[in-house]
């Protein structure tokens, strides 16, 4: 076990394992949507999808680590310990020190990655104040949103894949064919403002969606009768685009999510256009008749 020459190869396993975390970085995506031949995440706009490329390539290196390191202990009693070699068996059944050590390695290693894995789900689930909100509701097959009257919104629309001609037709009206991607594109975007922080609250209409947004880092259970909730604040304006991510029957992969991030004046913009071109909602408490 303590032949220089394990020792070696110990060595080039942090090498190699360090190597396959750069590999998964170099070949990450662009944000926003996938690319051809991707390998690791898309592009991370959000702090929380920062993290979780972070704890990725951390799990990435550790988890190759121990392969190789198991992989190297086999061959090693492979060879040194074969009946040939080694005709004499030895009859040890307890090793007090090699007991200690499988025990207490595998907790550090636990702890090592638990401890990041808790302040991941804190990021997550522990939100700061919200500055927007909007409600996504996934029906089958497409999603809606609401703009909150509270929140000088107000409104409401639904939001339907781009079909291959409305695509065509959009592309040969001048749109670059990056804005407007198969089976990702949808009639009306979604827009937020850039570096806020956005609340979404998602529920569904009839069977069970789920709302995903790669780039950001969130994916959260669209449930009827339920609303769950979930946030992200983009640090780059762009347009991103996500998916259904729970099987809610035929037309599943085709409601894709498409979240267009903006300036604060831009924001204001579309909100002022959105109010006279969206359906009005009136979230105000209803009064009650009186019996
Ligand atoms: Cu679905």
């Amino acid at each position: 076990m303590r032949s220089p020459r394990l020792f070696h190869r110990g060595a080039s396993l942090t090498a190699l394992s360090a190597l396959a975390a750069g590999l998964a970085t170099a070949a990450q995506a662009g944000t926003g949507q996938p690319s051809p031949w991707q390998f690791g995440f898309q592009g991370s706009v959000t702090e929380v999808m920062d993290f979780i490329t972070t704890f990725h390539n951390w799990l990435l290196v550790l988890i190759t680590a121990i392969t190789l390191f198991v992989l190297a202990l086999l061959v090693y009693v492979m060879v040194r310990f074969n009946e040939k070699r080694n005709p004499t068996p030895s009859r040890t059944t307890h090793h007090v020190g090699l007991e200690v050590a499988w025990t207490v390695v595998p907790i550090l290693i636990l702890v090592a990655i638990a401890v990041p894995s808790f302040q991941l789900l804190r990021k997550q689930l522990v939100p700061p104040p919200a500055d927007v909100t909007i409600k996504a509701t996934g029906h089958a097959w497409y999603w809606s949103y609401e703009y909150p009257a509270d929140q000088n919104g107000g409104f409401s629309f639904e939001s339907n894949m781009l079909a291959e001609d409305a695509r065509q037709k959009a592309i040969a009206s001048g749109r670059p064919a990056s804005e407007v991607p198969r089976l990702l594109a949808v009639d009306n975007e979604v827009v937020v403002p850039v570096n806020k922080v956005v609340r979404v609250q998602v529920t569904a209409a009839d069977v069970l969606h789920a709302f995903a947004m790669p780039s950001f880092g969130i994916k959260v259970d669209a449930v009827p009768g339920r609303l769950n909730e979930t946030w992200f604040k983009a640090n780059r304006e762009g347009l991103y685009f996500g998916q259904c991510s729970e099987l809610c029957g035929q037309n599943h992969a085709f409601m894709p999510i498409a979240i267009r991030v903006v300036s604060d004046e831009r924001y204001a913009a579309w909100l002022a256009e959105a109010k006279t071109r969206y359906a009005r909602i009136d979230d105000a408490p209803r009064a009650v008749a009186a019996r």
